[in-house]
């Protein structure tokens, strides 16, 4: 049958199973939303187009399926860039597609033209402006193909608008093959053996794993790795739950606010030095194996790249061979599907068990881990908060900590809710006092650091899962970049939670200022100058204004009974709660440092 370029263009997305779009319309794209019109495909309306592309990518991230966003040219098509980067920085597969000016006008410098293509071009997996009615339906299957297969991405889908208006008799491909694309390398069993090898001349293994064993779908196999080695566990952010945190292997997440003990296994255990220049003492020895699998040796794991693992042998097994040697050199690399690699190690294991044991390994790492847990304590440097310190003034024990709200969180959700966050220093406490025990659990903007990513995140993530508990642990700065999404979660009947912890300032900022600017504030107070006793914006007035529920917690006492409203609610809710500013996130290693450059001690 003879349809129009929309028309060909949503049968498209139906045959690949689309569920659910993040779009917002205008004069380039209308056509397509014309043609979803009645389509089993559910259109959500974000406020923002950023808030459109963080909630596809949330969506993305609970799933594993590609989260698709769309806008109209120009100015919509540039409000969804910084979620197009953050599904680049993190492999996210997310399909973008936008409505471009018809091609007669492509340069001419038209109504709402930008050049989208080239605009995105370093922060794609793939692109494409679509010129010929005729490819719409291959093109649809290669972006979702690519988007899925392999190392995930963004790709995006430009079409002209008079391709959307032009007819032809469409011819739906039912396979994909594109030439030089092999997104599933495997490992060979004679690289595999060396691993095997490498592990049983080791006292002191340690597997540092990252996103790619979510997105390879590799927690079962990396489980039984594991427990037939013994052999501890690290993760990345992006690895979090890729391995269960509560687990006695669990070595927690590793890096510039990661655990002690993570940082310690890996680099080994130095004296605290007093300045950068000062000589390295070590304590005791770290890693001498470094299993590193689906990682990318970020620099906020490292620091300073060359004393990262500086004494141990490297294995790095990653699917995408540009990783290999990127960052730090491999003695062992490794490309390959990364489920495959482990599932083949677990076979070979299973045949010729381990004879080791590495027991006195597993002793030192659990002296570290009593030695410096994840910990936090009530100083007098609360009361310095103006926004609280009325308030407080006689009941100072009931002050709340950001952690202890997280805490709180974990232990009335029983650790199973799916967390989102912004950017900041509520990030990494979320990360640190939640301990994640399964993959697609913490949904966070870890490689792009976006402050605006919490909230539509949780809404795609919610979308997905209905019947899970979706709570985003934000920042007031964060929160506040796209609050407008409130408007999407009550009119779409989307019940995702949020918990502000609203320290009244960019708090990570602050940090940095107080560490390495002598405390000089640079625009990071986001109160009132004028009123530093009030808290503002007032959100339970701006809530209200947008038929959302909000409460706002001041005081210890009233927490957990706040927190569990908030679960009780079928509707979308937000607890802002208000902690003192003076909190620093420990542990801390300064960018570009090392683990003796480490602060942990509160
Ligand atoms: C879009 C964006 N702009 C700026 C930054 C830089 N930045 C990183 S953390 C941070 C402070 C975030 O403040 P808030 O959301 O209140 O979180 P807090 O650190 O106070 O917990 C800023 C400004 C960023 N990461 N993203
Ligand atoms: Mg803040």
């Amino acid at each position: 049958m003879i349809k129009n370029g929309s028309e060909i263009f949503v049968e498209s997305l139906i045959r690949e199973n689309v569920k659910v779009i993040f779009g917002y319309p205008g004069g380039q794209v209308i056509p397509i939303f014309n043609a979803l019109y009645g389509a089993p495909i559910r259109l959500i309306l974000p406020r923002h187009e950023q808030g459109g592309a963080f909630a596809a990518g949330g969506y993305a991230r609970a799933t594993g399926r590609a989260g698709v966003c769309m806008a109209t040219s120009g100015p919509g098509a540039t409000n969804l860039v910084s979620g197009i980067a953050d599904a680049y920085m993190d492999s996210i597969p997310l399909v973008s597609i936008t409505g471009q000016v018809p091609q007669a006008m492509i340069g001419k410098g038209a109504f709402q033209e930008t050049d989208f293509f080239g605009m995105t071009l370093p922060v794609v997996k793939h692109s494409y402006l679509i010129t010929d009615i005729n490819d719409i339906p291959r093109i649809v299957k290669e972006a979702f193909y690519i988007a899925q297969t392999g190392r995930p991405g963004p790709v995006v889908i430009d079409v002209p608008k008079n391709i959307q208006q032009a007819r032809t008799q469409p011819v739906f491909p039912t396979e994909v093959n594109i030439r030089g694309y092999n997104p599933c390398p495997k490992a060979n069993d004679l690289e595999l053996n060396e691993i095997v090898g490498l592990i049983e001349k080791s006292e002191r293994p340690v597997l540092y794993v990252g996103g790619g064993i979510i997105s390879g779908n590799a927690s079962e196999e990396l489980r039984e790795f594991v427990e037939a080695t013994g052999i501890p566990v690290t993760s990345t952010i992006m690895g979090c739950g890729a391995f269960p945190e509560t687990h006695p292997l669990s070595l927690r997440w590793l890096g510039m606010h990661g655990s002690a003990a993570a940082n310690w296994a890996v680099n080994g255990e130095y004296e605290h030095r007093k300045t950068f220049n000062d000589p390295m003492k070590m304590i005791a020895p770290g890693a001498d194996l470094l299993l590193a699998f689906g990682v990318r040796f970020d620099d906020r794991v490292t620091g300073k790249v060359d004393e990262f693992c500086k004494r141990g042998t490297i294995v790095h097994i990653d699917i995408d061979p540009s990783e290999i040697n990127k960052n730090k050199p491999a003695n062992l690399p490794i490309v390959s599907d990364v489920k495959y690699a482990i599932g083949r190690l677990n076979a070979m294991l299973r045949q010729r068990a381990l004879e080791k044991k590495f027991t006195k390994w597993h002793e030192q790492i659990d002296a570290w881990k009593k030695k410096a847990p994840f910990g936090y304590r009530v100083t007098d440097e609360v009361m310095k908060s103006q926004h609280m310190r009325d308030h407080l003034q006689g009941k100072e024990s009931e002050v709340i900590l950001p952690q202890m709200a997280v805490e709180m969180l974990y232990e009335l959700t029983k650790g199973d809710a799916i967390l989102t966050t912004g950017v900041g220093q509520h990030q990494m406490w979320a990360a640190q006092y939640y301990k994640y025990k399964f993959p697609r659990q913490l949904l966070t903007s870890a490689g792009l650091g976006a402050m605006g990513f919490g909230y539509p995140a949780a809404l795609g993530a919610k979308v997905a899962f209905p019947d899970k508990q979706v709570v985003d642990i934000d920042g007031d700065g964060s929160f506040l970049m796209n609050i407008q999404e409130l408007a999407t979660a009550h009119i779409e009947k989307i019940a995702a939670k949020v918990i502000i912890l609203n320290n009244q300032h960019l708090g990570m900022v602050m940090q940095w200022e107080d560490k390495f600017f002598g405390g000089n504030r640079g625009h990071t107070y986001l109160g009132d100058p004028d009123n530093r006793k009030e808290i503002y914006p007032n959100y339970v007035a701006v809530c209200q204004s947008f038929n959302v529920k909000c409460e706002r917690v001041m005081f210890k006492k009233d927490l957990r009974a706040a927190i569990q409203r908030m679960l009780d609610a079928n509707e979308p809710y937000v607890l802002d709660v208000i902690v003192p500013y003076t909190e620093h996130v420990l542990p801390f290693i300064p960018a570009n440092k090392t683990v003796a450059d480490m602060i942990w001690k509160a």
